[in-house]
């Protein structure tokens, strides 16, 4: 007898009606892993990208690349590779004595990666992120709204709402990144549970987690831009020390582990699982990367889906 082949890992685009035909419950196949990521095409007009990112440049959110690094953004830079388990340490100093040199991160929004260790400071910050996201963005020209919106269609019969706790407090509804100089994530893979190990929040409880990801802006150099790449690998523990020791690569290429680039341009949003190992690899650029990113989480046994950052 021959094997089959595999059915080809690749990913699902341009709209809702193309990725419906292809797979009747898309957010159940990106549990499963079948497909990497479902992509929305200009799902969000590139003139409004623009108009966005102009904005945060003149309400000082974001510095112009082209002027001198103003001191409060130096300050605020986020380290490459960073993330926090459970409640150890105090997030705030690593940030601000970690960074220096041309990779930045700047983030206008409430990481629960960064602040999650001190569980009133995060809910307070988040607080303030819900209450500046209200003034971001104009009138149907909501990026935050139109994730949820889209994520709510491709559930079917679910509806995404920013995640809350039993009492009442809620998370940031999403993050603006912007990524200067080249910044990069190396191999890695984002879990509340598996990783992080919040099991003090609400987010824990979800059997999947997703991201949803809008591009605003792209880097680029020569003919070169920053671009996620998906392995086929949902992450297991035995992956770590590859993922630890950077040899990721290594054992994807040992294990003929397939992968994909998706190849975004400003207006395009996609989903994928968190747990499939992924890499933004740095393109050092003249302008910064910048999206609006979020996480999910999803149980198919779930009513509603909880969108957080
Ligand atoms: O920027 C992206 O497209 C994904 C970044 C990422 O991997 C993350 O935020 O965990
Ligand atoms: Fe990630």
């Amino acid at each position: 007898m021959t094997d089959l082949p595999e059915p080809a890992w690749s990913i699902s685009e341009p709209d809702l009606p193309s990725i419906f035909a292809k797979h009747a419950a898309p957010l159940d196949a990106l549990a499963a892993g079948k497909v990497p990521a479902l992509v929305l095409r200009q799902a969000f007009p590139q003139s409004a990208c623009q108009r966005l990112v102009a904005k945060l440049i003149t309400d000082e959110l974001l510095f112009d690349p082209h002027q001198p690094v103003p001191a409060k953004f130096a300050e605020q830079a986020v380290p490459e590779g960073y993330f926090r388990e459970g409640r150890e340490g105090d997030g705030e100093k690593v940030w601000q004595t970690a960074t220096s040199g041309a990779k930045k991160r700047i983030d206008i929004g409430s990481s629960l990666g960064y602040r999650g260790s001190n569980r009133e400071a995060f809910f307070a910050h988040a607080d303030q992120t819900r209450r500046l996201f209200r003034t971001l963005f104009a009138p149907n020209e909501d990026p935050v709204e139109l994730l949820y919106a889209t994520l709510t269609a491709l559930s079917r019969n679910k509806r995404a709402v920013t995640a809350y706790e039993a009492d009442g407090r809620t998370y940031g509804p999403a993050i603006i990144r912007a990524h200067y100089g080249g910044y990069e994530y190396a191999p890695h893979f984002d879990s509340v549970r598996l990783r992080e190990k919040r099991v003090d929040y609400a987010v824990h409880e979800f059997d999947h987690q997703f991201a949803g990801v809008l591009v605003l802006q792209n880097t680029q150099l020569d003919d070169r831009t920053a671009q996620c790449v998906l392995h086929r690998c949902l992450w297991e523990p035995d992956i770590d020390p590859h993922l630890r020791k950077g040899t990721f690569h290594q054992y994807a290429a040992e294990h003929d582990i397939d992968h994909v680039q998706v190849v975004l341009e400003p207006g395009d949003l996609y989903f994928f699982n968190t747990r499939a190992i992924h890499e933004v690899p740095g393109v050092a650029g003249d302008l910064p990367r910048i999206v609006v990113a979020t996480f999910i989480g999803y149980s198919a046994d779930r009513d509603e889906i909880f969108v957080w950052s």
